[in-house]
């Protein structure tokens, strides 16, 4: 078959909602755009587990230090199957992770601010992932068949994530007048930051073209970040929580919160390794990819080893 017939086959697949899986052909592009995006989530996964694994040995009760352990671990279980499905396009996880831990990848910009108070870890599972939903339930509907059925798996986690996180700030705006002090604080810190996961104004995203094309994003950046604005407005509001955004405001007609402009060069400088915790991120990756050379090395020898009994099995068998 020639080129421009398996391209033409593909786009009317695309067209007809039928999903794309790993054995089909793709065009070049669809590859290397897919690869491109689903390495840099199941990055965003993995470094994602600092800001808040920075917590565990401090969080204020057993029951709140439970439930963070389990949802640092989900965030790497989140992690794996992504890189999971990326491998499904050809390139290895080892390719992958070396280009997170050489900084050529980029991750999501949110993971490159600190989390200093507990609060903090409120306002984490409440906006990021409650931003992270608004954007994953888009992508479990993409054309690619293994990245949109990780994605449906990994929106049901999300949605705990996210009553985690907002109980734990419902939770300090019923204390004191400190601890409410300490959500207002958090939520200022990291409003702005969240807005920018995104991405860039439509009008600026490079990206977008190609992946509404092929099926990948069915809502734009700015679609789903004035999503987000709407249903997070109301959650503040409800608690006695103020949008730090002398801008905002209510449009009756369109029904849409409007919102002010984003610092756009915070973002690119954050994106570009210069937020205030990349290289302390990039570094703690680097460690723990050292550290756990052991680890990989012990369950190579020891996959080898079974796979060599197995084979022993087969050929007394055969
Ligand atoms: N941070 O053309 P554009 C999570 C880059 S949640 C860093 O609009 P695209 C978690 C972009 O990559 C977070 N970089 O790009 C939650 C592109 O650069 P390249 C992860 C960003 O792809 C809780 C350039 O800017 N989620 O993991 O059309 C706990 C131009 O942008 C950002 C995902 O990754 C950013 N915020 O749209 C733990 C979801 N925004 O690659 C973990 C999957 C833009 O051309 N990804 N850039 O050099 C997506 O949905 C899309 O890739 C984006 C960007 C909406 C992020």
């Amino acid at each position: 078959m020639d080129e421009l017939t398996r391209n033409s086959e593909f786009d009317t697949r695309i067209a007809e909602g039928i999903k794309i899986e790993p054995k089909d052909w793709m065009p070049e592009k669809y590859r290397k755009q897919l690869t491109r995006m689903m390495s840099q989530h199941a990055h965003s996964e993995v470094v994602g587990m600092l800001p808040e694994g920075n917590w565990i040995t401090r969080a204020p009760n057993l029951r709140r230090k439970m439930a963070l352990l389990a949802k640092v671990q989900d965030e790497a279980g989140h992690g794996l199957y992504i890189y999971s499905a990326a491998e499904t396009l050809g390139t290895s996880r080892q390719e992958l992770v070396d280009q997170l831990l050489t900084g050529k990848a980029k991750y999501s910009s949110i993971f490159n601010y600190p989390t200093l108070t507990w609060a903090d870890i409120g306002i984490v599972g409440w906006l990021v992932d409650g931003a992270a939903i608004v954007n994953q339930t888009m992508l479990a509907k993409c054309s690619y068949g293994p990245y949109s059925r990780a994605m449906l798996r990994i929106c049901a986690e999300e949605n705990f994530h996210k009553k985690q996180g907002y109980e734990i700030i419902c939770t300090l705006m019923k204390g004191t007048k400190e601890q409410q002090k300490m959500a207002q604080d958090a939520l200022n810190r990291f409003w702005w930051a969240t807005l920018m996961m995104f991405g860039p104004h439509d009008s600026n995203s490079p990206n977008s073209a190609d992946l509404f094309k092929w099926k990948v994003k069915k809502k734009s950046n700015d679609e789903l970040r004035q999503h987000f604005v709407n249903i997070t407005v109301a959650q503040a509001h409800t608690i006695g929580l103020e949008i730090p955004d002398p801008d905002l405001k209510y449009n009756s007609e369109t029904r849409n919160w409007e919102f002010g402009e984003i610092n756009w060069d915070e973002f690119y400088a954050v994106i570009k390794g210069h937020g205030p915790c990349n290289k302390e991120r990039l570094q703690a990756r680097n460690d723990a990819h050292d550290n756990g050379a052991w680890v990989r090395e012990a369950s190579i020898a020891y996959a080898k080893k079974k796979q060599g009994k197995n084979l022993e099995r087969f050929l007394n068998v055969g």
